[in-house]
């Protein structure tokens, strides 16, 4: 690493708190940004980042943090990569923006490039490059109600979408990302998703279920699409039942539905597979990418076959960032990365570790329910032995426990009841081992 790229002051590969939480310089950064930055956007931490790297993130006091968040799932390839720096930095002195649709640039069409090669399926793919996961899930809608000529779209109960209009339409949650901001958008259907934990049902009467229901209450002629999270991620990192999306991806198949993986969350090496849908032999007609493609650097993208993408006219798909030169060659550098440093085997190796690491919590405390994921996608839902109702209290209590001896974790689920780990994939066995002894302590300690 040069010294122009090191980044200033990770003190060790260990968590480091030196002052009280949130920090004073913290405190102050705070206060400015009550007084001026919107109330709407939340903050899970009261802490401010000054820097990061690999896993460890330093906030403005010099408090040292392991990461189990990557901004939540982005930071695959970990914080301030340094082959990511340099192209971005170089890019940077290139050129930084033209708009794709009016003078193109190489960087883009090496992303579409990329995404045909290691998204599933063999089949001729093209895609479309965007700013944000909601950003590629309102284009894939659009291209979906274009290529098929209907209008309705089908979702699942626990996925998350985005927060524009028509996203926050697809989200099973109203609140906090619907809530007074009516009206949202119509011709979006719920329906139930596959979660052996907490239905019990196999994935063949899952989908049974799941396929009713979107017969009675639509009609599969009416349907242009279906999105699913492979593994949902704001609802709670829920793995469906075996069988499951293959039944679903059969069906839209049938009935001349566009099926498309939201893989926002899940994909780009996160699970040990490029795309999540791989671990459940599925082959999408489109892919909704973002997060940790970018490894940082706003991007996303709709990928897919190329006769459903290739059905919007001239002009109906873009905006004036999309695909912008810097995020493009920031994403190159995270595929080669993934392939350089074997970050597919660094994901699975993260779950080999971590899984275990989390059974024996979950022997030791009986309130976490479920141990559930795939590679570095893991999380723990806490229920109340007792009752089996959501232990929302317990999960809050934890993550509090944890921000105060140095591990940054987030909460997922419906009921806000799960813990949910996405570090990068290049954190090490023993930053794993120590926040898990700090979630021990944490819940030896309620
Ligand atoms: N699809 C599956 O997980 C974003 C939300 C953070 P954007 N999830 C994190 C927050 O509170 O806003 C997400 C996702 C799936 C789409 C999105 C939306 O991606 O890049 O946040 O728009």
């Amino acid at each position: 690493m040069t010294d122009t790229l090191a980044p200033r002051g990770t003190q060790s590969s260990s968590r480091r708190i030196v002052t009280e939480i949130p920090g004073p310089e913290s405190q102050k950064l705070h206060a400015r940004r009550v007084a001026t930055v919107s109330a709407g956007v939340s903050a899970t931490f009261p802490i401010y980042v000054d820097h990061a790297h690999d896993a460890l993130v330093v906030d403005v006091d010099g408090n040292q943090f392991i990461d189990f968040t990557g901004g939540i799932g982005v930071m695959t390839v970990g914080h301030t990569n340094e082959a990511l720096v340099q192209a971005v930095t170089e890019q940077v002195s290139k050129v930084t923006h033209t708009l794709f649709a009016v003078a193109g640039y190489e960087p883009y069409i090496a992303v579409c490039e990329l995404l045909a090669k290691h998204t599933p399926g063999t089949f001729a793919k093209k895609s479309v490059l965007v700013n944000s996961g909601a950003e590629a899930v309102e284009n894939a809608v659009k291209i979906a109600r274009k290529h098929t000529g209907r209008t309705e779209i089908a979702v699942l109960y626990h996925g998350y979408h985005g927060r524009t209009n028509l996203t926050a339409s697809m989200n099973y949650n109203m609140h906090p990302y619907g809530t007074g901001f009516g009206p949202l958008a119509g011709s979006v259907h719920h329906a139930p998703n596959s979660s052996p934990f907490h239905d019990g049902l196999t994935g063949a009467q899952a989908a049974e279920r799941t396929i009713t229901h979107l017969e009675k209450r639509v009609g599969a002629s009416q349907i242009a699409c279906l999105f699913v999270e492979p593994i949902q991620g704001e609802g709670g990192f829920i793995v469906p039942a075996e069988g499951y999306l293959g039944a679903l991806v059969d069906w839209c198949r049938a009935n001349g539905i566009v099926y498309v993986s939201d893989e926002v969350q899940s994909g780009m090496a996160r699970t040990g597979a490029y795309f999540a849908s791989e671990h459940f032999g599925i082959e999408p007609d489109l892919v909704t990418s973002a997060k940790g493609i970018g490894g940082g650097m706003p991007i996303a993208a709709v990928t897919g076959r190329a006769e459903i993408m290739d059905a919007s006219h001239p002009g109906g798909l873009g905006g004036t960032f999309g695909g912008n030169p810097v995020s493009s060659a920031a994403v190159v550098a995270v595929f080669n990365e993934v392939e350089k440093r074997n970050l597919l085997g660094e994901a699975k190796r993260v779950g080999a570790t971590l899984m275990p690491l989390l059974l024996d919590l979950q022997k030791k405390h009986p309130v976490i329910g479920d141990v559930r994921g795939i590679g570095a996608m893991l999380a723990l839902e806490f229920v109340d032995p007792a009752t089996g109702k959501p232990a929302a209290d317990v999960t809050k209590a934890v993550q509090t426990h944890a921000l105060h001896k140095g591990v940054l974790i987030l909460t997922a689920g419906t009921f806000g009841n799960v813990l949910r780990f996405l570090p990068p994939v290049v954190i090490t066995d023993d930053q794993l081992r120590e926040a898990v002894a700090v979630m021990d302590d944490a819940l030896s300690s309620l």
